[in-house]
C-alpha cells in the first residue's frame, strides 16, 4: 500500500502556440504529428499514453503523468512526479516542422508551482534557473519570472515577452489554472482504490462532475491511489483536474481554457469540492477575451473562510496575468 508514500504532484505546464511565416494555415495542425511520434516524445518525459478522447477541436490524452492536449495550434503538455518535460521541447518543434505545416513559434507558456521537494526532480528541473537555460537556449526573448514568495509558496514562469513587432495569439484565448494543497483528508480517500473501485465513482461521489455538468469526461483513478481527468466541452475548451490524494502531500490542480467574465463562481465551486488549506489561481487573458478583466475582479474577489495572502498583476504584450494565493484563516 503507496498510500503513505511521498509523490510529486506539482506539474510542469507547456503551452505552446504555433503559426505560419507565409500567413496561410489552412492546411497547417498539430494534430497531424503521428501518434508513434507522440508516444516516442513522451518517452523522454517518461510518461506514456493511457487514454485517449477527441472532439472536433482537440485531441485530449489522459498520460500515466497528468495529460495532453492538442489541437490545431496549440500544444499543451502537463506533467508531474519526477518527468522531465523540458526534455521534450527541443524535438517538439522537429516534430511540427516535419509533419504540421507550422514553420513558427506563436507563443510559450512554461510554468509550474514550488516543488515540494526539489531535490528529488531531474535535469534540468532540479532549479528554474536550469529550466530557464534550456528554453533560453532555444527561443529568442524569452522573459523568466517568480510570482510569489521566493522562500515560500510561488509560481515560476517563462514566457515570451519580446521588445516590439510581437503579434502572439490574437484570437481570444484564457486560462484558469487552480492549484489546491493542504486537502481535506475525507475528500481526498475517495481518490483511493480503497473507498472507489472505478474512476466514474469517485468523479460521481467527489462532486467532479457537478463542476461543468453535461462535460465529456475521460477519467482514471490510479492503483492504489491519484486521479486525472480531462473533460471536452464545445468550441474548444477543455477542463482538466489531477489529485494526489496522500495525506502529506496532498495536491490537486485545475485548469480550463473555458471563457468567463467572471471566474468566482468556478472557484467558489472548487472550494466546496476541495476544501483545501490553500491555493494559488492564475489566470492569464489576452485582449479579445472576455476574462480580460479578471485581474481588476480579482481584486473584489472573496472567497468566505479564506484570506488573500498574496495578489500580483502582471501585463504581458498579449496578455494580462493575475496571480493570487489565498490561505484558510485560523478559525
Ligand atoms: N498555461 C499558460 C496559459 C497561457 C494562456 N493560454
Amino acid at each position: 500500500d503507496n498510500y503513505c508514500g511521498f509523490f510529486e504532484g506539482t506539474e510542469k505546464l507547456l503551452e505552446m502556440w504555433f503559426s505560419c511565416s507565409d500567413g496561410d494555415m489552412e492546411d497547417c495542425d498539430v494534430r497531424k504529428i503521428p501518434r508513434a511520434a507522440l508516444e516516442s516524445l513522451l518517452k523522454l518525459v517518461k510518461c506514456e499514453i493511457i487514454s485517449f478522447k477527441k472532439n472536433e477541436q482537440i485531441d485530449a490524452y489522459v498520460l500515466s503523468e497528468s495529460s495532453m492536449f492538442v489541437s490545431k495550434s496549440r500544444f499543451i503538455l502537463k506533467t508531474c512526479g519526477s518527468t522531465t518535460l523540458l526534455r521534450a521541447v527541443q524535438p517538439l518543434l522537429y516534430l511540427v516542422q516535419e509533419y504540421t505545416g507550422f514553420d513558427e513559434v506563436l507563443d510559450i507558456f512554461y510554468s509550474r508551482k514550488n516543488f515540494i521537494r526539489p531535490e528529488l526532480q531531474l535535469q534540468p528541473h532540479t532549479s528554474f534557473e536550469d529550466e530557464v537555460g534550456v528554453l533560453d537556449g532555444l527561443f529568442e526573448d524569452g522573459a523568466a519570472y517568480c510570482l510569489g514568495r521566493v522562500n515560500q509558496d510561488c509560481w515560476y514562469l517563462y514566457t515570451l515577452n519580446p521588445p516590439d513587432n510581437f503579434v502572439g495569439v490574437q484570437a481570444p484565448d484564457q486560462t484558469l489554472e487552480v492549484i489546491m494543497q493542504q486537502l481535506d483528508s475525507k475528500i481526498m480517500r475517495i481518490f483511493t482504490k480503497k473507498v472507489c473501485s472505478t474512476a466514474q465513482e469517485a468523479t460521481h461521489r467527489s462532486g467532479i462532475d457537478m463542476l461543468f455538468p453535461g462535460i465529456v469526461i475521460d477519467d482514471f483513478l490510479f492503483d492504489p491511489c491519484g486521479y486525472s481527468m480531462n473533460g471536452l466541452l464545445k468550441g474548444g475548451y477543455y477542463i482538466t483536474i489531477h489529485i494526489t490524494p496522500e495525506p502529506h502531500c496532498s495536491y490537486v490542480s485545475f485548469e480550463t481554457n473555458a471563457p468567463q467574465e467572471s471566474y468566482q463562481d468556478l472557484i467558489l465551486g472548487l472550494m466546496k469540492t476541495f476544501n483545501p488549506g490553500k491555493f494559488t489561481m492564475t489566470v492569464f487573458a489576452n485582449k479579445a477575451s472576455v476574462a480580460a478583466n479578471a485581474p481588476s475582479e480579482c481584486q473584489e474577489c472573496h472567497f468566505k473562510n479564506y484570506q488573500r495572502k498574496e495578489l500580483q498583476l502582471c501585463e504581458f504584450k498579449n496578455y494580462n496575468l493575475t496571480y493570487a494565493l489565498f490561505a484558510k484563516a485560523p478559525s
